[in-house]
């Protein structure tokens, strides 16, 4: 069961990670190198029971990444917060206003001029991934060239797409951490996924992006006739911050239960026709939530 390996790594960063200090402040347990697999071909998808994972929220996420965009508005609009730290961090900063989450969250939703200029992450997931500029000006579509190639070519062994655009870091809120997805089909028509995410917050985000992943998995693989394989993985730097700790020690305690399904309900005419309602969640049997700040 893929939520085992979780565990296992989750006390395995907690006991034996190296402490360090982090670009946040906060301070992390963190280890190098580590790789899960999870099953999907069974409809199973790595939605953690062991604490409630909020998966239309990840869900949500993923359908805005596909959308290109990169500004929180819409995101603020289909309810999503998870991403109004950095915004609003950069807002206070630059006006020296106390402003509180809500209210900036409100003036983002409502006024537009004010989204342009203070709600946009800069060229981050969306942007690179359908967007990516070449130096001669044109722009690559990442998704719809790994699509078609999925389709006529499903042996290659180039079908990726890749959010560290060098050029482009510097005038992103944050890097991309979920980096690389590559993609495999197997001879009985199952696609597989490998996602290399160089940075994981173990506790807060990585169940995220399993969500994510698998959502994307669903998708492409709906999109191009193959029923989905197996999500693999690969975390570069997996920690654990300091104030997380007694959550994980607590998350410890828990039995996993069975995971749930993912099913979609719609099968639309191509990628960017999802909506968060065409996604439905069987069998969630799930602990309470566990409450986490997260480092900003
Ligand atoms: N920074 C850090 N330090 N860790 C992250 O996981 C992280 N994730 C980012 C951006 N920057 C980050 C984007 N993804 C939450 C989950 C994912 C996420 C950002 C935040 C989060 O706070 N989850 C809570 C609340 C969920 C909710 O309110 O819907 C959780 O309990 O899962
Ligand atoms: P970093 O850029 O200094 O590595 O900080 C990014 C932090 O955010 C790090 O703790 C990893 C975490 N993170 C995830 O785990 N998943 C995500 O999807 C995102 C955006 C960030």
């Amino acid at each position: 069961l893929g939520e085992y390996q979780y565990l296992e790594l989750l006390d395995y960063v907690l006991t034996h990670g190296d402490e360090r200090v982090d670009r946040t402040g906060v301070g992390t347990r963190s280890i190098f190198g580590s790789m899960l697999r999870f099953d999907l071909s069974d409809g199973n998808v790595p939605v953690l029971t062991t604490k409630r994972v909020y998966w239309k929220t990840a869900v949500k996420e993923m359908l805005w990444f596909l959308t290109g965009e990169t500004n929180i508005q819409t995101l603020l609009r289909s309810n999503v917060t998870i991403w109004t730290d950095w915004p609003l961090a950069r807002y206070r900063n630059a006006t020296g206003e106390q402003v509180t989450q809500k209210d900036f969250e409100q003036r983002i939703i409502n006024d537009d001029a004010f989204a342009q200029q203070w709600g946009d992450l800069g060229p981050v997931y969306g942007k690179q991934w359908r967007r990516w500029a070449g130096p001669d000006g044109k722009q690559y579509d990442q998704i719809a060239g790994l699509i078609e190639t999925l389709k006529l070519n499903p042996t290659s062994r180039r079908m990726l797409f890749h959010g560290w655009n060098v050029a482009d870091i510097g005038d992103m809120a944050l890097p991309p951490c979920h980096m690389v997805y590559q993609y495999h089909v197997t001879s009985q028509n199952r696609l597989n996924c490998l996602l290399y995410q160089r940075s994981a917050d173990l506790l807060l985000g990585a169940p995220f992006n399993f969500v994510g992943a698998s959502a994307l998995q669903l998708m492409i693989a709906q999109q191009t006739g193959l029923s989905p394989g197996e999500l693999v993985w690969v975390g570069g730097d997996v920690h654990l911050y300091r104030n997380h700790f007694d959550q994980a020690r607590q998350q410890l305690e828990r039995e996993p239960q069975h995971p749930p399904q993912m099913k979609l309900v719609r099968h639309p005419g191509s990628i960017d026709e999802y909506h968060i309602d065409d996604f439905v969640l069987e069998n969630y049997a799930s602990h309470p939530a566990i409450r986490a700040e997260v480092a900003v």
